[in-house]
């Protein structure tokens, strides 16, 4: 009797704990492509594309080295459509004694393992994700009960813990934190490295056509698609980022620019979240280029930070702080997500620009989602479980783990302060300062009220007055609030006004005639109904 060994699709690297003592003799390696984790929310279509391509060749290299392994793809006969289903079936199929998983991204996954240890005739066996620098447990140990959990000292922590950019136990060039020379504005005529792209393959090809034919209905264009979905082409999009982007990654890590959507970025989440790259192998590679003097300090410590600090962060505050986190909605924001979420069809520049670039590319780089679309949804009081939803859809590189901290912490402060001291909020002005979209914008960003002004600036006052008793005594938040207090009753009534006028002006569903919305509702992650939406 042997052991079947159960790979998700988004844990598909060859030391995944799952695999670690394999035996090719009598184990058998089970990945499932299935239509319950390509409709619990309807994924951007390059997801799930990006990721049922990169199952299929990892499985060929697990062959290939001699593995059995069982594929089971969307079309098989006889899928049963969930991963529960398909252990079932595959239980059956094969002579195995027991069930080895490692424990998956999301909450309700892991009830899923769960139940199954209940109810499955064979053990199973639980194992903890070796893919990641901090273990679960760890982070809980440092978390604790505590009601705010800081980044910054948590990163501190672990730049000690792996001795990253650490010089005599001291860390590299005397700082923690080289924010302030990054955060430039792109120099005028600025011109952003050049991007490898990966040709899809004839697998990639094959898995393209599936998509478009049983995924018509979901959001995102497949034209293009470029992602890398071999552990190979993502250790050479990893290379090139190091020797190209690197040098400049911090100077313009918060830039915005018209048509450029990658500018210095890695663009290496969805393969590090599938399990193509370790957090480890990229960390040690920035470190490398800052120690043979091929990147400044400056930016590769602005790198590792975001996957030393950040990305192990959120993973580790979404597992010790589950499911209770989800369901807090500390500013009470009940506004329905506007439709031009999904249909880009906006005035507003910086939102249509970066909704398009989303919808071409499943990407969005850090500031885009959090200070363009985030800021939008947190002014305008969206209902954060319906934010979340749509972050989920439409990036490559969304899980539940990343994705909900990152915009009900730290988009929405949705959790009171946990992540975040303060929200993220502000007026157009961060925006014009930070990229070129107000230039052909509509909207004037210097002017403060009426119709032709930018909605961000009074909707910005607005949201400090609305929330004004949960926020004005945060003593971070001293500043907007004095500010706005030397303000008259009229201009605060000018800015409600403005503000009630434009966000009643907002369709949450699609216009009449619309024919590229004709989609049924979709069910959302934690099981309420949301309405259509995805063109
Ligand atoms: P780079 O800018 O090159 O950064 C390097 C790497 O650092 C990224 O690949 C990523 O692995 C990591 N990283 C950077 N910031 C964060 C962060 N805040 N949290 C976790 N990892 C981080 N990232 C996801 O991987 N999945 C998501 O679903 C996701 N949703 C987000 C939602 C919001 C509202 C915000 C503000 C951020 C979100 N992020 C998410 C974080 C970040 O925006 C993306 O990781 C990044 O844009 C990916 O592009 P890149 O690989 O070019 O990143
Ligand atoms: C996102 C996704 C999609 C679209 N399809 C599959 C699939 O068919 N098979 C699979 O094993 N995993 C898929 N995934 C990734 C899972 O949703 C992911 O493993 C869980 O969300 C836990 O992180
Ligand atoms: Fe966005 Fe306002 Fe600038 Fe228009 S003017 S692009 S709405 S910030």
């Amino acid at each position: 009797m042997g052991t079947l060994r159960f790979v998700l699709g988004d844990q598909l690297h060859r030391r995944v704990s799952t695999l670690t003592d394999c035996d090719p003799d009598h184990d058998v390696v089970l990945i499932v492509e299935v239509m319950a984790e390509a409709t619990y929310v309807r994924h951007h279509k390059q997801k799930i594309a990006f990721l049922f391509s990169a199952m299929r060749h990892f499985a060929a290299e697990l062959e290939a080295e001699g593995l059995r392994v069982d594929y089971v793809r969307l079309d098989d006969p006889g899928n049963t459509g969930s991963f529960t289903g398909e252990l079932e079936r595959a239980l059956a199929r094969h002579a195995c004694d027991r069930v080895v998983v490692t424990e998956p991204g999301e909450w309700r996954v892991l009830s899923m393992m769960e139940a199954w240890r209940e109810d499955l005739a064979v053990p199973v066996e639980i194992r903890p994700d070796n893919c990641f620098l901090c273990p679960r447990a760890e982070f809980a140990e440092w978390a604790g009960d505590r009601r705010s959990l800081r980044m910054e000292t948590f990163y501190r922590g672990m730049r000690k813990r792996t001795g990253l950019l650490m010089e005599n136990g001291e860390p590299a060039g005397g700082q923690w934190n080289f924010d302030h020379d990054n955060r430039k504005r792109l120099p005028k005529g600025h011109r952003p490295p050049e991007r490898p792209r990966f040709a899809p393959d004839a697998v990639t090809r094959e898995v393209l056509a599936l998509v478009e034919a049983r995924f018509a209905e979901h959001f995102g264009d497949l034209d293009g698609f470029g992602w890398p979905v071999t552990r190979q082409d993502a250790l050479s999009a990893l290379a090139h980022f190091i020797a190209d982007c690197l040098p400049t990654f911090g100077d313009y890590q918060d830039a915005m620019k018209t048509g450029a959507p990658f500018l210095a970025h890695s663009l290496i989440s969805p393969a590090l979240n599938a399990g193509l790259l370790t957090a480890e192998e990229v960390c040690l590679a920035a470190e490398r280029a800052y120690k043979e003097g091929a990147a400044p300090l400056n930016c590769v410590e602005g790198f590792i930070r975001q996957i030393l600090g950040w990305r192990e962060y959120v993973r580790g505050l979404y597992w010790a702080r589950m499911p209770e986190y989800a369901a807090t909605n500390a500013l009470a924001a009940k506004r329905d997500l506007p439709w031009f979420y999904w249909s880009g069809e906006t005035r507003m520049n910086c939102l249509a620009q970066c909704i398009g670039e989303t919808r071409a590319h499943a990407y969005a780089h850090h500031i885009q989602r959090l200070m363009v679309t985030g800021n939008f949804a947190l002014l305008a009081g969206i209902a954060p479980a319906q934010v979340e939803e749509w972050y989920l859809v439409v990036y490559a590189d969304a899980y539940e783990w990343v994705e909900l901290p990152n915009v009900h912490g730290m988009a929405l402060w949705a959790d009171g302060g946990v992540m975040g001291s303060k929200p993220y909020a502000a007026s157009g002005a961060y925006i014009n300062r930070m990229s070129d979209y107000c230039g052909t914008c509509t909207y004037d960003v210097s002017a403060k009220a009426g119709p032709e002004a930018c909605p961000f600036n009074y909707l910005y006052w607005n949201f400090l007055i609305e929330n004004a008793e949960r926020l004005e005594p945060n003593p971070r938040m001293g500043m907007p609030y004095r500010n706005l207090a030397r303000m008259d009753e009229t201009r605060r009534a000018e800015i409600v006004a403005d503000a009630q006028r434009f966000l009643d002006g907002l369709e949450s569903r699609p216009p009449p005639g619309d024919l590229t919305t004709a989609s049924k509702g979709s069910a959302t992650r934690r099981g309420r109904r949301s309405p259509a939406r995805s063109p």
